[in-house]
């Protein structure tokens, strides 16, 4: 399927195409008039390749004149592949194939090993490493042409990636100077996948992996998966839940697993296993799974041989630990040092990393859930073997709409953290509601820690230039299903994306990424274009506005986190209860974590715990996530607590009924079939952006009896109704 779209870029035009070229021409000129959109169902992602408008296709056909790739190796052949489908798709048919450059126009692909005519050029590519790749206008044989050079095939694929994004984004491709490395090591997708297909926090049907017909059945899907993920810099994929099941380490999954590296592989991408802790007990016989106990530690030695028999290049094993009920080293009496270091020296002479999780919370009840991991893990810095990262959520309590940044980055300097984001939207209203996420990301990454004075961002904790750290990596808990768009919706594809580009590169804006996107994902015309990203750029902002606005957090349903529960209480937990993170009552509201109450704020270096302990400084965006104040409180607009939460509320739902006008305006400009889904689904946030609303205010209405200010339309329904509601078969419920 196509639609056709139209670039902005200044592309020089030549003539003289061939009868390929021309005959794809006329069909496209006879019918395809520009602006006209026929239906697509999203499964293309951003790699959907549609035709650009024919005077442009024209002077790019005249820059790509023909195709040199030595396609020895199967990463090879899949540049190959890619750029012959990209540039068919892209501009009507593929250039042809040549062994060497012999005319103006030739596009070299390759590393200076497999090909004589890049090490001629004796490009510099050293400092690219392994990953990098450079995309030069350079002169062959007194042709221009233009090369993509890399010290390995993955990084020529990478670099085939990135020039095919030029041609989708209307770049020119005239005197190109492009260098490009990964800032980070580790690159990994989290599946929270089970082995029933069942997928923990997912909105977009059931797992990808269809793990009864595997290894004997692989769904195509896999490749475009890897496509998908190799052409953003993914490369590392963990294909089971963290709350994992010993199954995955039998030889009957670990056969499946290796079919599916073997898929993987040519696009760089390697896999990894969520290992369950007392996987020794529940698949090995063994009577403990204590990490001290010699027996254990052979069993993990051998599971890890077995693994790499069966995958050489498996990347390693990611671990939650005793959290949320799973096994760990603490239920031995020992350390995550103890269970992560174990681990790291089974897989260590295969090359083998593990990832272990610093999400923890403890059986007995803290004063204050957000201080756990700190107070873990910190005594651990240094302590890890050289093979561990821990993996620390962007903030202490649980993926929220918004949190500050982990008091954990920057704490740690002799260890190597990574970032764990979420991309499914499990608390920012699964995925009907439209929040991109390129400017969350993106505020925890700038955060600056101060652990080491101004500048000592998150983004440069976790690319190791702050504490000299080699290992370093990003994940991401995938949003990905069987749904025929991968993501649940249109805009959620646009959350997968921005996370490999921040991975690859953590200092990158959400706003580039955003348009980047929508380019490639809808149309390069700017009516398009501009109107998408600035609806994408305020949104999460907005789910913020209508949920958890200054700084509350998990007001969520229990369980499934749909809705709105603000009242919700007297769970098995008090730290599962909305009511223990509001803590409101008739006089005020807020979760005091200042000097005064539970101190969380001590966990940040002390100018950062200074702004925040003080509620004249602290960020109004984290007011009640820091301070428990009076509804009176004055904020700095000059108006009441109380009346700056209304308006925050009036603000969220006003700006969906805005992006549904914005959207509506692009009809005819973007496909009917993803146009309609889009707007069906801005539709059902507006209904629940108003729930949320009404039902947070009935319920604050319950507790401060306040009146609601002047020009703000009360709740339409009692309280009572908001809280009969009931959803026993929320998706993605764990
Ligand atoms: C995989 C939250 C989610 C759980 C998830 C957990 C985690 O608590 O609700 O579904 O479990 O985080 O990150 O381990």
């Amino acid at each position: 399927m196509v639609s056709l779209t139209r670039g902005t870029g200044e592309i020089r035009t030549r003539t003289g195409l061939g009868r390929g070229w021309r005959l794809v021409a006329c069909w496209l000129a006879v019918f395809l008039p520009v602006g006209q959109a026929l239906a697509e169902d999203g499964h293309d992602l951003w790699l959907r390749y549609v035709p650009v408008q024919e005077a442009q296709a024209a002077a790019y056909r005249a820059d790509i004149s023909e195709l040199v790739v030595t396609a020895s190796t199967p990463t090879a052949r899949a540049t190959r592949d890619e750029l012959q489908r990209g540039l068919q798709g892209l501009l009507g048919a593929a250039p042809p194939q040549a062994g060497k450059v012999g005319r103006d126009g030739a596009l070299l692909v390759g590393t200076p090993a497999s090909s004589p005519q890049l090490a001629a050029l004796k490009l510099d590519l050293k400092a690219l490493g392994e990953e990098g790749y450079l995309i030069r206008s350079v002169r062959i044989g007194g042709h221009p042409a233009t090369a993509i050079a890399a010290n390995t095939d993955v990084g020529a694929l990478y670099g085939a990636f990135h020039f095919l994004r030029l041609i989708q984004t209307a770049q020119p491709l005239q005197a190109l100077d492009i260098r490009e490395a990964p800032r980070l090591k580790v690159r990994v997708l989290n599946h929270w996948d089970n082995l029933d297909r069942h997928v923990e926090r997912g909105y977009a049907g059931e797992s990808i992996w269809d793990w009864h017909r595997l290894p004997g059945w692989k769904d195509p899907r896999y490749t475009d998966y890897a496509r998908a993920n190799a052409s953003i810099g993914i490369n590392g994929t963990v294909l089971n839940n963290v709350n994992s099941n010993a199954q995955s380490l039998t030889p009957m999954y670990l056969e499946k697993a290796a079919a599916l590296a073997g898929v993987f592989r040519p696009y760089g991408i390697k896999v990894y296993l969520s290992a369950r802790f007392s996987a020794p007990m529940e698949i090995g016989g063994l009577k403990t799974a204590d990490p001290l106990d010699p027996a254990v530690r052979r069993w993990w030695k051998a599971k890890a041989d077995e693994v790499y028999r069966a995958i050489p290049d498996f990347g390693g094993f990611l671990v939650k630990a005793n959290s949320e009920g799973q096994p760990g080293p603490q239920d031995y009496g020992r350390s995550h040092v103890d269970g992560a270091n174990m681990l790291a020296e089974a897989l260590a002479p295969h090359g083998g990393i593990v990832m272990w999780r610093a999400f923890v919370y403890s059986h007995e009840q803290p004063d204050d859930r957000a201080k756990q991991a700190y107070s873990e893990f910190v005594p651990f810095d240094g302590k890890f073997a050289r093979n561990v990262l821990v993996q620390v959520k962007n903030g202490a309590i649980d993926f929220q709409p918004r949190e500050p940044f982990h008091p954990l980055f920057g704490a740690m300097p002799k260890t190597p953290l990574m970032m764990e984001f979420q991309i499914t939207k499990e608390y920012l209203g699964f995925a009907t509601h439209l929040a991109y996420l390129g400017p969350m990301y993106e505020e925890t990454l700038r955060a600056d820690t101060q652990v080491r004075g101004p500048g000592s961002t998150v983004a440069r904790v976790i690319d190791g230039t702050l504490d000299g750290h080699a290992l370093t990596g990003m994940a991401g808990v995938a949003n990905i299903g069987s749904d025929r768009n991968w993501s649940g919706s249109h805009f959620d594809q646009a959350n997968w994306f921005a996370f490999g580009r921040l991975a690859w590169n953590p200092h990158l804006g959400a706003e580039d990424i955003a348009r980047e996107w929508a380019k490639m994902t809808f149309s390069t015309d700017p009516a398009v274009v501009e109107p998408v990203v600035a609806m994408m750029m305020g949104s999460r902002e907005a789910v913020v506005d209508y949920m958890t606005p200054l700084g509350l957090h998990h007001l969520m349903g229990r369980g499934h986190h749909y809705g709105p529960a603000p009242w919700d209480a007297g769970s098995e937990r008090a730290d599962w209860d909305p009511v223990y993170y509001h803590r409101a009552d008739r006089n005020g509201i807020g979760f005091d974590r200042g000097s005064h109450g539970s101190n969380a704020v001590a966990q940040y270096a002390p100018p950062v715990a200074a702004q925040f302990d003080d509620v004249a400084q602290v960020p109004e965006q984290f007011l009640l996530w820091f301070h428990h104040v009076p509804w009176e409180h004055r904020l700095k607009s000059g108006r009441p607590l109380w009346d700056e939460l209304i308006a925050h509320y009036d603000r969220g739902v006003d700006y969906v009924a805005g992006m549904r006008r914005t959207w509506d305006g692009l009809a005819g400009k973007i496909d009917p079939e993803r146009h309609a889904q889009v707007a069906a689904f801005l539709a059902i946030q507006q209904q629940e952006a108003q729930w949320w609303r009404d039902a947070s205010i009935a319920y604050w209405q319950s507790l401060n009896g306040l009146p609601l200010p002047a020009g703000h339309a009360p709740p339409p329904k009692p309280l009572d109704y908001y809280q009969s509601l009931k959803f026993p078969y929320a998706p993605g419920n764990g």
